[in-house]
């Protein structure tokens, strides 16, 4: 017996465990032997065996409880390790780092602000009124084919730009005004360098009549290139935009090839980079506003962040990178 308890605690395995407990209280096993035997002795002699045998049988079994259930543990452990599945699979080793429009967004609020300019945002979902006919773009107006968007079922519109931030912002505060507006935006287009929704960066300056001038803005729009791209040309063209009047659209050199000309500026030396212009009086009339001027502008920022960051696809802005 005293061997059997030694082999008891010596097992590894619920195998081996389950052999012992054969040797021992199995049809042939040593106990059920034992206990056979009984019919053999008498009286008191009988009474004291069987009082040993049934304490040996009770200590066995609770020996072998709990080495069952410490071995049912083990091997259960042993067995969640091995079929274990890595659910880390995909993001192994990997940070995640800020996204490259808003690094963008970020350089080019930090110009601003240091202008004083406040940072304004609004809806994704506007109202025609806010997104159109206060921008002096009014319906069935050939202007609004090229800001074609998406609908909802009532009326509501995706903003086809940030404008209507400004209009919110006028109608609620008093001229003088400096805002910068930046945020996602939508159109209906998609090819290779558009994308159904982008960013978009819009500034506006309003004071008194006669005190916001286009060489204000021709200064501000100057500087503002160079702090970000550095030493650069920069030219005006006249345009049109209907919340402006007069407008303008401005290039930069291109950064590529110093305006030598070459295939992203189209052989050009030019690059498009804004658009701007003297607030339009009707935009004024829409909201309230009398005896001002100011000047807008607006940007792109997938099309600056590629140009800072030399990115040459578009797409890489909105892909998922499925790379491990
Ligand atoms: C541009 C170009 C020119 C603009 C106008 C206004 C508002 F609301 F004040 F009238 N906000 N932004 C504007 C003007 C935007 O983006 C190419």
């Amino acid at each position: 017996m005293q061997s059997i308890k030694q082999q008891l605690q010596a097992v590894q395995t619920l195998q081996e465990l389950e052999n012992l407990k054969v040797q021992m209280s199995g049809k042939k096993g040593v106990l059920t032997l034992a206990f056979a035997q009984l019919k053999n002795l008498e009286g008191e002699e009988k009474k004291q065996k069987a009082q040993e045998l049934n304490l040996l049988k009770q200590e066995f079994e609770s020996i072998y409880e709990n080495k069952k259930s410490e071995l049912q543990t083990l091997e259960l452990a042993k067995k969640l390790e091995k079929e274990r599945i890595d659910v880390s699979l995909f993001t192994q080793n990997k940070a995640g780092k800020t996204h490259y429009i808003h690094l963008m967004i970020e350089k080019i609020l930090d110009y601003f602000s240091l202008l004083n300019f406040e940072v304004c945002q609004g809806s994704l979902i506007e109202e025609d009124f806010y997104n159109f006919e206060a921008l002096n773009i009014p319906k069935f107006h050939p202007a609004r084919d090229m800001q074609d968007t998406f609908y909802t079922r009532d009326q509501k519109v995706l903003r086809t730009h940030t404008s209507p931030v400004q209009i919110h912002t006028m109608l609620n505060k008093k001229p003088p005004l400096r805002m910068i507006a930046p945020g996602a935006v939508f159109r209906r287009d998609y090819d290779l360098t558009h994308s159904p929704m982008f960013h978009q960066v819009e500034g506006l300056m309003v004071d008194e009549k006669g005190l916001v001038s286009f060489s204000h803005l021709k200064f501000i729009l100057e500087d503002f290139l160079k702090s970000i791209f550095g030493d650069i040309q920069v030219r005006f063209r006249s345009s049109f935009f209907p919340f402006t009047e007069p407008s303008a659209e401005v290039d930069m050199s291109c950064v590529f090839c110093q305006g030598e000309g070459c295939r992203v500026c189209s052989h050009t030396g030019w690059l498009e980079v804004l658009g701007c212009g003297m607030v339009n009086d009707n935009v004024f009339k829409a909201v309230g506003y009398e005896n001002v001027s100011g000047y807008a502008f607006g940007l792109g920022v997938e099309r600056f962040a590629m140009l800072y960051y030399a990115i040459n696809d578009l797409r890489g802005f909105f892909e998922v990178d499925l790379r491990n």
